[in-house]
């Protein structure tokens, strides 16, 4: 019986990649994003893999209920969509962008999760990968409210498992350092130059690479629950803990 994984946010980066390993491995699709052509695009691209598009914005939560509730058969979800807007400090960021974080990083994997996951438990079958980062553990300059939705993405994850205990659906939390997509295009909106800067010099976390790990973390035998995943590039590390000196500022 082939598996069926449903991905939010399947039109580029670790969606994508993660609709094609899927694909290649024999599971059937639904994909979800805003962007529609590119949707169009991967089901012209996976052929008979695809069950079904669906194009919403995750922060839409009439629109997810009613798409996602209908959906009976859901092996895994994958709670994937999400974004970061700006690099500014706390005091200068655009506060439309720090709603826009919280409405999609947060309340998006909510509404998904509350549509699949009736499902699921009744089924007693299920596994939910939520993609956190190692922003919602380890703060920078910047990381503001993205790396806050991530942290609640990772509690969530381990407050769902405590609620599923006793169940047979699994709960994730994938968190990943810098990885090459169009993330860091949409954080520095639309700036190529300042998002390749990111990227510069270093051998960045490829979409490839976390399809993998996703692919081998759903793929476990049923009894194993990987709660938690870090991962990074071997070009990225934790910092020491800053320090300021020559006094205060005023
Ligand atoms: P991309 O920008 O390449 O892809 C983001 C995906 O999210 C797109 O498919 C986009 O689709 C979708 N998306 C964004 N907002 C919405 C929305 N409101 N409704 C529906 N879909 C939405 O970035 P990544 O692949 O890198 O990001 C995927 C996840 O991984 C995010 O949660 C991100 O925070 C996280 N992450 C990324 C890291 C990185 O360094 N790249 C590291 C750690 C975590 P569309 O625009 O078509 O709606
Ligand atoms: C993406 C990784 O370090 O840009 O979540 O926040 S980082």
């Amino acid at each position: 019986m082939k598996k069926t994984v449903l991905i939010t946010g399947a039109t580029a980066g670790f969606g994508a990649a993660c609709a094609r390993k899927f694909a290649a491995e024999g599971w059937r699709l639904i994909l979800t994003g805003r962007r529609v052509e590119r949707l169009e695009a991967l089901q012209k691209e996976l052929g008979d893999s695809v069950l079904a598009l669906i194009p919403l914005d995750v922060r839409d939560r009439e629109a997810v209920s009613h798409a996602f509730e209908r959906l009976t058969n859901i092996d895994l979800l994958l709670n994937n969509a999400g974004l970061a807007l700006g690099l500014e400090p706390a005091w200068a960021v655009d506060l439309d962008d720090w709603e826009t974080m919280v409405d999609t990083n947060i309340k998006g994997v909510m509404y998904a999760t509350r549509a699949v996951l009736p499902g699921m438990v009744a089924r007693n079958r299920g596994h939910i990968i939520n993609i956190g980062s190692t922003a919602g553990s380890w703060p920078y300059p910047g990381g503001n409210v993205y790396g806050a939705t991530k942290a609640f993405v990772q509690q969530f994850s381990r407050n769902l498992r405590a609620d599923l205990l006793g169940t047979k659906v699994r709960v994730t939390n994938l968190a990943p350092g810098m990885a090459e997509t169009e993330f860091s295009t949409v954080r520095f909106k639309g700036d190529e130059k300042k998002a390749g800067q990111v990227y510069h010099d270093t051998k960045p976390l490829r979409p490839e690479d976390i399809a993998d790990i996703i692919y081998y973390t759903a793929t476990l035998p049923e009894h194993i629950n990987l709660n938690a995943i870090e991962v990074m590039s071997i070009n990225q590390s934790w910092g020491p803990l800053a320090v300021h000196r020559g006094g205060q500022k005023g």
